[in-house]
């Protein structure tokens, strides 16, 4: 019998790697969507129109992590294998914004499908995969994170996820149902949302390379990140729900860089020769034509910022057998590539 996975925020950057992970696995992949007034299904169309939909083994739902009654539907439906809930309000800036729409879609939602599955009287059947991550590490400075470093999360997105973190522990103690939580550092592809920082810098500077754009304006740019491949990370997941224990891991590369050395990288790949004058918010970089390519506006800076993020997985290495196959030079590569041939 194929086994039978139910992804949440199936339409996002990690769910659309999720899903075709899993099809080649055999599994028989179910995905929520939302519904929206603008199609939303980009990163999963190619899925769409490949034999999987003809064969029923990739069939999608609508359905919003907010509305309880939907997730308990769907679960008691499907009666799924695994469960893996990707969906989130991911981004931690816009957190500031809306934080109680974050709570309820980040927290609350984790809560909604663990609820759901014991409502179901699934805790034997089905093993649960939490998206957690390293901002839960936040204002915690002091790296390398790995599981025992303390959380201090930064933003109502941090905050937010700290409760799913706790309930999916609380669940698994109180309920044994197999539930854990991948603490997964920033993880990029060429289908990263346009609106984090490196798909905004790759894909700012493609358009200054083609003359569509003269300048880019960021944020922090001495923010730390330890940036891995999407690809690599989905993998990591699946492999935590194939454990004998349900146990909590760190996903990381163990390496990190500036978002100002990001730029310097993908500058260079494009063969855009930048020079970097003055500081704070007046830091630039310019050509040797001293036209500005990078400047620095407000408007991107948190109310709060995470300084410096850098994982340490060596229990995720020794347990799942888990290292990261995609370097950093060869994802920005990536990114680059698809991005000038868009
Ligand atoms: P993403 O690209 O922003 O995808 C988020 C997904 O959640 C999208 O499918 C989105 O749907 C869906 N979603 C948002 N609100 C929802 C709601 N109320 N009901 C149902 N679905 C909803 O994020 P990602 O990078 O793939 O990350 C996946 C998960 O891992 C997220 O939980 C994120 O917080 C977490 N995480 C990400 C990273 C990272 O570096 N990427 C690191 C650690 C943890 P739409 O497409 O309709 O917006
Ligand atoms: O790309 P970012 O928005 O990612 P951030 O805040 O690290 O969050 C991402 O990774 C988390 C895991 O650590 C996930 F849980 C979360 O869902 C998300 O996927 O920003 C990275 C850094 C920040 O320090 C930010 O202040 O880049 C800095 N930055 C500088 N200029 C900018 C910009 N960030 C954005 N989004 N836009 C800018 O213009």
């Amino acid at each position: 019998m194929k086994k039978k996975a139910l992804i949440f925020g199936i339409t996002g950057q990690d769910g659309s790697y999720l899903a075709e992970f899993l099809l080649k696995k055999k599994y028989i992949v179910h995905g929520v969507k939302r519904r929206s007034s603008s199609i939303n299904t980009g990163r999963i169309d190619h899925i769409y129109q490949e034999p999987y939909t003809k064969k029923r083994t990739f069939i999608l739902h609508y359905g919003d992590i907010t509305d309880s009654l939907l997730v308990t539907r769907l679960v008691n439906e499907i009666k799924p294998d695994e469960i893996y809930n990707l969906a989130a309000q991911s981004h931690v800036q816009v957190s500031f914004e809306s934080p109680e729409y974050t709570a309820n879609a980040d927290a609350l939602g984790a809560l909604r499908i663990l609820e759901a599955i014991r409502f179901t009287k699934l805790e034997n059947k089905t093993k649960y995969y939490q998206a957690g991550t390293s901002e839960l590490f936040g204002r915690n400075e002091k790296t390398p994170q790995n599981e025992k470093a303390n959380f201090y999360p930064a933003s109502p997105y941090g905050v937010a996820k700290l409760y799913a973190h706790w309930i999916t522990i609380n669940y698994k103690e109180a309920y044994n149902i197999f539930a854990c939580n991948g603490v997964l550092f920033n993880h990029e592809s060429p289908r990263r949302g346009e609106t984090f920082v490196t798909q905004k810098i790759v894909q700012g500077l493609c358009k200054i390379k083609k003359r569509k754009q003269n300048t880019l304006y960021l944020g922090n740019l001495y923010a730390k990140r330890d940036w891995g491949h999407a690809r690599d990370y989905v993998e990591a997941m699946w492999l935590m729900l194939q454990q004998k224990k349900p146990i909590d891991l760190v996903i990381s590369t163990g390496k990190q860089i500036t978002v100002k050395n990001f730029v310097n990288k993908v500058a260079r790949k494009l063969n855009i020769k930048i020079f970097w004058r003055g500081k704070g918010l007046n830091e630039k970089a310019i050509d040797k034509k001293g036209k500005v390519i990078i400047a620095c506006d407000k408007t991107y800076y948190r109310p709060l910022e995470v300084n410096n993020l850098l994982g340490d997985s060596r229990k995720a290495k020794k347990i799942l057998n888990w290292k990261p196959k995609v370097n950093l030079d060869d994802l920005i590569s990536e990114m680059v590539n698809l991005e000038m041939n868009r």
